[in-house]
């Protein structure tokens, strides 16, 4: 088990530079992103301020905001984001979506 753990570490570092300089930056963009769609910056985002978030995401080319977006399944997204189903999305549950 931890053996398998540090290959998989290892296997982490050299994965090439530009993949992970590219999921980097990917990750600050979604960052500013997010920022720029809380309106009311409360650091959590409304349904209408999601959408704005994958609109921007999508002209970004980043994750599957360009899928949500083409099928218009905002709602969909929203929901499966919202863990703790009080009708936003914190960054905790952003990452935590990022993570899966
Ligand atoms: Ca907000
Ligand atoms: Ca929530």
């Amino acid at each position: 088990m931890k053996i398998s753990r540090i290959v998989a570490a290892s296997a982490l570092l050299v994965a090439t530079p530009a993949i992970s300089d590219e999921v980097e930056d990917d990750r600050a963009k979604a960052r500013e992103n997010f920022q720029q769609a809380d309106a009311d910056s409360n650091r959590k985002l409304t349904r209408a301020e999601f959408r704005n978030f994958i609109d921007a995401n999508a002209d970004d080319d980043i994750g599957r905001a360009a899928m949500v977006r083409r099928f218009g399944a905002y709602e969909k997204a929203f929901e499966r984001l919202d863990a703790n189903n009080d009708g936003e999305i914190n960054a905790q549950e952003l990452a935590a979506a990022g993570r899966k």
